[in-house]
């Protein structure tokens, strides 16, 4: 693994102080940087996982406080506070929040304009997802090689008007690999996104020495392996890490309010300065809806209010 400038700047104090940083958890242990030095630690007892837990206490990007137990064994024996976090809901009879990863600065919504087929609705829970988090979203939207008809500029548009970043991009002609790679060297971010979008391809190619398995590799070579599996933090040459997230086909939000889910629809409080007929109108069925009229005239696209019942009507059966 290759070392990092920012890593190198702020390694020497966060040894002395016994602070580490996760980068992988698996089973009772955690893979983490402390100092220069990437060390397996054990978990302390209290923060080993329960059977039924769905999060692990310790998850990838945390900060943690670890010690040296004797014969050179490490130990994590806490987990500093989480600034952000990419939270989602685990499968099972009642929704539990899942964390999947911590700490993160930058959520890369990551999908392909074609193959698979674009869905705005991926893209309006991805936002929710990183708003809720606490972490500052940018989408891109890669494969526009694969775009004869230039529908990407008018997915581009959508969301650049609503003021999120977007950057268009494709693996195989370059285009928008000097701007993601700028992104990825201003702090920690994760790359998240329904699976064969090209997450690994563009990581692969911006560094070439992750050699992260893609779809096409496993086609070519080790059919049945899995491609991305556990969340992992990979640092970056020149500073910085990244997170190549397994393929979130679904993704089940947990615990976001109906409040930010409003704060990913910019365009609707734009739309109706005065508000609704009922000052708490949730936008879907009531009378005197001024969402609604804005959706028939024009002034809201159809797709995104859509993306806004989906997301609603989720939460709702959360309770
Ligand atoms: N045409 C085209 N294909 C791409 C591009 N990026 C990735 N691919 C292909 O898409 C497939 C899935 O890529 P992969 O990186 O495994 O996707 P992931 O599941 O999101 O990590 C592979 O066959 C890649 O070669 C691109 O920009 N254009
Ligand atoms: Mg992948
Ligand atoms: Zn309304």
């Amino acid at each position: 693994m290759q070392l990092s400038v920012w890593h190198e700047v702020n390694s020497s104090q966060e040894y002395a102080e016994g602070k580490g940083r996760v980068l992988r958890v698996s089973g009772q242990h955690a893979l983490a940087r402390v100092g220069e030095q990437d060390t397996r630690c054990e978990l302390r007892g209290k923060l080993k996982a329960g059977r039924r837990a769905a999060t692990s206490p310790v998850v990838a990007g945390d900060w943690v406080q670890v010690s040296d137990a004797g014969d050179g064994k490490m130990v994590v024996e806490a987990v500093l506070p989480r600034t952000s976090r990419i939270a989602r809901a685990a499968s099972g009879r009642r929704p539990i929040e899942q964390i999947l990863a911590a700490n993160i600065d930058r959520f890369i919504v990551v999908v392909a304009i074609r193959e698979p087929a674009l869905s705005t609705g991926f893209i309006d829970r991805a936002l929710a997802m990183a708003i809720s988090g606490g972490i500052a979203p940018l989408v891109c939207i890669n494969k526009v090689d694969l775009d004869p008809d230039e529908s990407a500029s008018k997915v581009c548009q959508l969301y650049r008007d609503l003021g999120y970043e977007v950057i268009p991009a494709s693996v195989k002609t370059g285009e928008g690999m000097d701007e993601l790679d700028r992104v990825l060297h201003s702090g920690v971010c994760a790359l998240v996104g329904p699976s064969g979008v090209g997450k690994s391809s563009i990581l692969n190619r911006l560094q070439p020495g992750l050699k992260l398995a893609t779809q096409e590799l496993m086609r070519q070579h080790d059919r049945g392996r899995h491609t991305t599996t556990a969340v992992q933090l990979h640092p970056l040459q020149g500073g910085g890490f990244v997170v190549d997230t397994p393929g979130l086909k679904q993704l089940q939000l947990c615990g976001v309010t109906a409040r930010e889910v409003i704060e990913c629809f910019p365009e609707f409080v734009a739309a109706t300065p005065s508000g609704c007929h009922f000052r708490d109108c949730t936008h879907l069925h009531e009378p005197g809806c001024r969402i609604r009229d804005a959706v028939e005239d024009g002034r809201i696209t159809s797709s995104r209010y859509e993306g806004y019942g989906r997301i609603m009507a989720e939460l709702q059966g959360e309770q």
